[in-house]
């Protein structure tokens, strides 16, 4: 395969991207990349590394209103849906392979090929766990799923919550989770954190922890987390996810807290849409945004990529997979608008994901590695961030697995 006219990110002029065997050959300037019989065209266009959402919940997407709608926004309301779901709305494989499916195909068709899916291990059966080890095989040429072991209802908390999630790393997860702040001691949630680095360690997985999803501002487990990655030499397997109380931190302990994120390297994946939704909800006005200090982050010198969280479950309602929509909101709630920083953004769905998932490896358009990407109806990244603009190619291993044909507005 041959991609001629390519516009690639941060770079000046146009290129021709050649492809063999599923990898990226020679990427030389445009009129020089010879001829082969499939030969797309990009006329121009931005050629980028795929979309990633680096925090999704496959397990969850598409069950909102079962066994009812969540009235308070809350996150807490969210969990007992989920709860009551299970014990009232006993589910199946079949319904959660739909479900999955159904989301999957949806990320798939906004060119996301890179999903990091939470999946809850409270469940003796492991149905949710057994469900997507399946579905990340079957899905292995379309979306690569990283799953996170995931103790929706508490390590210490929940009745054999310990067990339970060692079994899901065992069964074959990527990462092992938690939920700190959901515990019922500030003691247990800090042996939570313990309890998933020792797992980790034990098994040689990834770390990502719902940390912190809480406006408040005693909830510090972050601190735990980083403190752990940096002893314990994890570094950047690490990632905090959520960190919503960060927002609610005043800014003296941020100071000191911001030295141990530096050193500790670990990452963060930050949900804009659920957030904003979510927090906030025990307040009058004015009301807390319920997002991390982005910005502070990234001036800082740290991952930070931005993930959907939900896709219509207990939790929130609304969600398209679909990972522009993400960016530009996450960009105003964060007020990340400068110039300079909405031309770059995309790194926050794109490199940066790929750095939380630790596939930095095999991920982007260079020589050697594997032949993913997308061509957007853009010219450059400002552009494609501010019309929200469509992708119409997205390839994988050199192979189109979406193709999408711009609309045709005529205006009278
Ligand atoms: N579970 C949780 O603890 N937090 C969330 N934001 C979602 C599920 C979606
Ligand atoms: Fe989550």
């Amino acid at each position: 395969m041959l991609v001629k006219n390519a516009k690639l990110r941060k770079k000046d002029g146009l290129y021709d991207i050649t492809i063999t065997g599923g990898k990226f050959g020679k990427i030389v300037p445009a009129g020089q990349g010879g001829a082969d019989p499939e030969t797309i065209d990009a006329a121009g266009k931005l050629v980028i590394p795929p979309y990633c959402d680096s925090h999704v919940h496959l397990d969850y997407a598409m069950t909102a209103g079962v066994p009812h709608h969540n009235l308070s926004g809350t996150l807490f309301e969210g969990i007992q849906i989920w709860a009551d779901h299970k014990a009232q709305v006993p589910l199946t494989k079949e319904y959660m392979r739909e479900n999955a499916i159904k989301t999957l195909e949806l990320m798939r068709s906004y060119g996301v090929q890179h999903v990091r899916s939470h999946v809850d291990t409270g469940d003796e059966n492991m149905l949710g766990v057994k469900t997507l080890l399946e579905l990340k095989e079957e899905y292995k040429d379309k979306v690569d799923i990283q799953l996170v072991a995931f103790p929706q209802d508490g390590v210490y908390t929940y009745k054999k919550g310990a067990e339970l999630l060692e079994e899901a790393v065992k069964l074959g997860c990527d990462c092992v989770g938690g939920i700190p702040h959901f515990e019922y001691t500030r003691e247990y949630g800090v042996k939570s954190v313990e309890k998933t680095f020792e797992l980790a360690e034990k098994y040689d997985r990834l770390i990502d922890i719902h940390c912190d999803e809480i406006d408040d501002e005693a909830s510090r487990f972050l601190e735990v987390a980083a403190t752990l990655a940096y002893e314990s030499g994890l570094t950047d397997k690490v990632t905090a996810s959520h960190t919503v109380a960060m927002h609610s931190y005043n800014n003296a302990y941020c100071m000191k807290l911001f030295n141990i994120l530096k050193k500790s390297k670990i990452n963060f994946a930050v949900c804009p849409h659920e957030n904003t939704h979510l927090q906030g909800r025990a307040d009058a006005y004015p009301k807390r945004r319920g997002v991390t200090r982005v910005k502070e982050l990234l001036d800082a010198g740290l991952n930070v990529s931005f993930g959907q969280d939900s896709i219509s479950d207990p939790w929130y309602p609304l969600g398209t997979g679909n990972m522009l929509w993400v960016l530009e909101f996450g960009l105003h709630v964060c007020q990340y608008m400068g110039y300079d920083e909405i031309s770059n953004s995309l790194d926050l769905i794109t490199e940066n994901g790929a750095k939380t998932m630790h596939i930095t490896d095999r991920y982007g358009i260079g020589e050697g590695k594997p032949a993913d990407f997308l061509i957007i109806d853009a010219e450059n990244d400002f552009e494609a961030v501010q019309y929200l603009k469509d992708v119409l190619y997205s390839v994988k291993n050199g192979k189109i697995i979406m193709k999408r044909d711009p609309a045709v507005v005529t205006l009278y």
